[in-house]
């Protein structure tokens, strides 16, 4: 024994002889305790009493593990109940004593109520902290009596454990022999001595090995607590979810369906499913809160985030729509862009093949101008030619109508002068004739 003073806790159904057990270790009747149910103690109390020089304080409550724990209440309940149990002994336990009375059944369902504590207090709580109390020790002694045994009530409790099977079996291995028999209802001294002399053994054994249930521990399984409280909702929870997924699996479905053949469109589909995807986040900030850190939810969890992850997957598969069709519609503009200057191009050169065409035309016209001119002086040139020309043809035609005048004049005078001669010859003929005939 490391100190004098002694914590412990008593844990169990009601009806195990919790209370009883409770007083016949501080040896009078510190807890209430009877058969009917109206003496069940509802409160978590501590009482401290000087035993044998031990200041020993025994923490009674209600029942933990009357039921199971597969309500949020009953959970609820026990949580509460171990809470008011650590803090009605600060400094911690020594041992916790689970109560299990000799004469009824260790049943399966203990055995998980047993579980369940385990969730709530730690797992190891069993091996490292706990003395399974045996009540009704008395029964047993009746039994043996009965039976006409002659061995002490101590061997035929020890012949008792070791034919154990099942879910006690396993809870006496767990506890490695911390198991103590009570008889509540002994008023011998000797007898309520010797099993208190038991219990302080079973605590020199857990006491020696510097085993302690603190604050510490308790604290240490707190998630573990909240987790078995979150679990009790889990069913109920996963259906809801379920639902509002499908709803959003639903309207992502009739989101996606939608006509994305303009930019608008798609931009707009992506507006939608964030505004979807907000819900979803709404939904996973719940079932966070809900889990609490604790994991229990995780299925749950990993539900809402398959959703999200499909969400995002559609907003990105939209994404890459948008750009798609972003640059479908940069090309197109460039494309315009790029027709447009080609048609621009294209005028121009029009443009310039028509002034080019105009320009040589103002030069053709010129060069026409300029030959009609040239020929004009050519004809002025020639008709000024022709006119020269006819001068003196006229000219030359008066010289020679001179020349052909005095030709005919010289003529004229010769042939007169012949004339005159042939008539002078004429005339001397006939003189000679005259003569002649005169004369002959
Ligand atoms: N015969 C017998 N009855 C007991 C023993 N311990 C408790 N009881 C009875 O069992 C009933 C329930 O006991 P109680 O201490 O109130 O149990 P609790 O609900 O676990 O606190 C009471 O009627 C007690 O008298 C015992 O060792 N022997
Ligand atoms: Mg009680």
């Amino acid at each position: 024994m490391t100190s004098n003073a002694i914590n412990v806790c008593l844990l169990g159904k009601t009806g195990t002889g919790k209370s009883a057990t409770g007083n016949s270790v501080l040896g009078w009747n510190a807890f209430e305790s009877g058969p009917s149910t109206t003496s069940m103690t509802s409160e978590v109390t501590a009482q401290t009493t000087e035993v044998g020089g031990r200041k020993i304080t025994i923490v009674d409550g209600p029942g933990v593990g009357d039921t199971r724990f597969t309500h949020e209440e009953n959970i609820q309940a026990a949580i509460k109940n171990l809470e008011q149990t650590m803090s009605a002994c600060p400094g911690g336990y020594d041992a916790l004593l689970l109560m299990f009375r000799y004469g009824t059944r260790y049943t399966e369902e203990d055995r998980t109520v047993l579980g369940a504590l385990k969730t709530l207090l730690g797992a190891d709580f069993v091996r490292k902290h706990a003395i399974l109390v045996v009540t009704c020790g008395d029964i047993l002694a009746q039994e043996m009596a009965a039976e006409g045994k002659g061995s002490t009530l101590s061997s035929q409790f020890s012949t008792w454990l070791a034919e154990q099977t099942g879910p006690l079996a396993e809870l006496l291995k767990e506890i490695e022999g911390r198991v103590v028999l009570f008889n509540n209802i002994a008023k011998d001294d000797s007898v309520l001595n010797a099993q208190r002399d038991d219990l302080f053994k079973a605590l020199d054994c857990l006491g020696n090995r510097g085993l302690r249930y603190t604050q510490g521990d308790f604290l240490a399984s707190a998630m573990s607590r909240q987790r078995a409280l979150v679990e009790t909702r889990r069913d109920k929870l996963n259906a809801e979810i379920k639902v509002k997924l499908n709803t959003i699996s639903a309207e992502l479905t009739k989101t996606m369906t939608k006509s994305q053949s303009s930019i608008n469109d798609v931009s707009s589909q992506i507006a939608s499913i964030k505004k979807i995807q907000d819900r979803v986040e709404t939904v996973r900030k719940d079932v966070d809160k809900e889990d609490a850190g604790t994991g229990a939810l995780k299925t749950i969890q990993d539900m809402v985030s398959a959703q999200k992850k499909t969400l995002e997957n559609s907003i990105q598969g939209l994404k890459s729509l948008l750009e798609q069709k972003k640059r479908h519609e940069k090309e197109q503009e460039e494309m315009k862009k790029a027709q447009a200057e080609m048609l621009r191009k294209q005028e121009e050169m029009k443009r310039q093949a028509e002034l080019k065409r105009q320009e040589e035309v103002r030069k053709a016209e010129e060069l026409r101008r300029q030959q009609e001119a040239e020929s004009k002086r050519r004809e002025a040139e020639a008709q000024q030619r022709e006119l020269e020309l006819k001068k003196k043809l006229a000219e030359e035609e008066e010289k020679r109508k001179k020349l052909e005048a005095e030709a005919a004049a010289r003529r004229a005078a010769e042939a007169a002068a012949a004339a005159q001669e042939a008539h002078l010859q004429m005339i001397r003929m006939h003189q000679q004739a005259i003569m002649r005939s005169m004369f002959r």
